[in-house]
């Protein structure tokens, strides 16, 4: 009678061991894994084979900016490491590999004389990822701003930019498309335009809220919007260029790699709801809406006004339908609520009072989620494949390629190695996410084509500096930066060899 029970109670449980177990064979044929990096945060060698400054080499070396008192002078020396780096990469059995090109190293000074060292340099990081196999999907703005155009001009503040960064563009289509197939022009819109200019914790800086203690310059209740608008005229410009010359002929194809938070109301109430969805527009929608519709939101025309700038026809045609892939880096789910107050308007005078939503990861004092290590990443894996469904229901479900998504260690300052090469955590959050993608994909249709973890290896989350620690692999910085493969990487090889 027991062995009956017993073996009764196996059958019973074996589907549900296994029901979560997923592999590269749960995939549709062709989709593609790799991990994600950006120039800035890997490269070091700042003043190496002729690069000129970065706004973020000045934001950086500005005393009170990174909380760890940190630079990337060094980062993790990809520039130098990289051979080493693609060896990870093929030992995990990854398909690609998403890096970003540095402005400076192609064009010191912004514009005008190319430095060859800088593209021989991506020539051979190329060249070495197609040798073993990896297809290279490339960001061509990664937040790396050479400083000479913004002490010229004031970089993004002004249109001049679209000229400059059009020509960097064709620069790199004409100099690299030959091999590179997959380009994003930018990496997260949203995300410098509101951190650079708005808040003012990102380069360059810039800011006018509470009362203008944080920022020396700026104003956030114009800047955000004319930066936003300047960034999806240069894409549109480059995208233009890419798509009359190079496209057909290289075969290739271009996006946009998007920050997206997905929002839930939090509460039932119409006006939570009708909040919620405008955090979406003033984030998303802001960068997307255009592109796909040729505007930005009615809720933002609505409540920007004079502020929003406007595209004539000839931009809005341009825009609309430039890219061939959306991509999307995505970490977190918050709460939204309708802004009944007018604390935060007065304080504050900018984009994120304009969306009149309130959004925090917390509802009545409780988290929405178990927490990583940055102060806004919670673990929501549910979150992922909703932000999915409202992808593919508001543009007609579009090509999506997913360009970034991973967490951060917690405790990352203090954790020891031996401690930090055992992230169950993480690779508890890659299954479930990945889990959530396939349902989103197999269940509900959406068109997604490729994920990407960030990050291949720890390195300098920007404001943050060393005190985040987001990679598959550990970097002893105290050790000559070092490389060590935590459970993770591990979890990913398994993953992708499988069977
Ligand atoms: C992305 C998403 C949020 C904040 C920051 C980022 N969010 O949901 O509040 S930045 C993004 C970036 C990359 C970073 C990585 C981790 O593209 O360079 O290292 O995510 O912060």
């Amino acid at each position: 009678k027991i062995v009956v029970l017993l073996a009764f109670g196996i059958v019973l449980l074996l589907p549900g061991c296994f029901a979560d177990v997923i592999n590269r064979k749960s995939f549709p044929n062709g989709f593609v894994f790799g991990t994600a990096s950006s120039a800035y945060q890997y490269e070091g060698a700042v003043k190496e084979d002729g690069r000129g400054p970065a706004t973020w080499d000045k934001f950086a070396h500005t005393f009170g900016k990174v909380t760890d008192f940190s630079n990337a002078d060094v980062a993790v020396d990809q520039y130098h490491l990289y051979e080493d780096d693609i060896q990870l990469m093929k030992d995990m059995g990854m398909d690609a590999y998403r890096f970003s090109i540095s402005w400076p190293r192609i064009y010191p000074n912004g514009n005008g004389q190319i430095n060859q060292a800088g593209i021989d340099h991506y020539n051979a990081l190329i060249n070495s990822l197609l040798a073993h196999n990896i297809e290279p999907y490339v960001t061509l703005y990664h937040w790396d701003l050479p400083q000479a155009l913004e002490d010229r001009y004031n970089g993004w503040l002004d249109t001049r930019i679209v000229q400059d960064f059009a020509t960097y563009a064709e620069t790199c289509f004409e100099k690299f498309g030959d091999r590179v197939k997959n380009w994003m022009t930018f990496n997260e819109p949203h995300t410098f335009t509101v951190q650079g200019y708005d808040v003012g914790l990102q380069a360059p800086g810039r800011c006018s809220i509470l009362l203008r203690l944080l920022c020396r310059a700026g104003n956030s209740a114009t800047e955000p919007y004319i930066v936003a608008h300047n960034v999806l005229l240069s894409h549109a410009a480059a995208s233009d260029i890419y798509k009359r010359k190079y496209k057909a002929k290289q075969n290739g194809r271009i996006g946009v790699a998007f920050d997206v938070i997905w929002y839930v109301s939090g509460t039932n109430k119409t006006e939570d709801i009708e909040a919620t969805q405008r955090a979406q527009d003033f984030q998303l929608g802001w960068f997307l809406d255009p592109i796909m519709f040729g505007d930005y939101p009615t809720s933002m025309r609505t409540r920007v006004g004079d502020r929003l700038p406007r595209f004539s026809k000839l931009q809005s045609t341009l825009l609309k339908g430039s890219i061939d892939f959306v991509g999307i880096n995505h970490y977190t789910t918050w709460y939204a609520w309708h802004n009944s107050t007018s604390i935060i308007g007065t304080f504050l005078n900018d984009s994120i009072a304009d969306s009149g939503a309130v959004t925090l990861p917390f509802k009545d004092g409780k988290a929405i989620g178990d927490r990583a290590n940055s102060i806004w990443l919670y673990i929501v894996p549910g979150g992922f494949r909703s932000l999915l469904n409202y992808v593919k229901n508001r543009y007609g479900n579009p090509l999506v390629i997913i360009t970034e998504n991973g967490m951060d260690d917690p405790n990352s300052i203090l954790i020891s190695r031996k401690d930090a090469l055992k992230d169950e955590k993480r690779v508890k959050y890659h299954n479930d996410y990945l889990t959530n993608l396939l349902a989103a994909i197999k269940e509900d249709g959406c068109n997604v084509k490729g994920y990407f973890a960030w990050s291949l290896l720890d390195n300098w989350e920007w404001a943050a500096g060393f005190s985040s620690r987001f990679g598959l692999y550990y970097i002893d910085y105290n050790d000559k930066l070092k490389r060590y493969a935590k459970d993770s990487a591990i979890w990913f090889k398994n993953l992708l060899t499988a069977g």
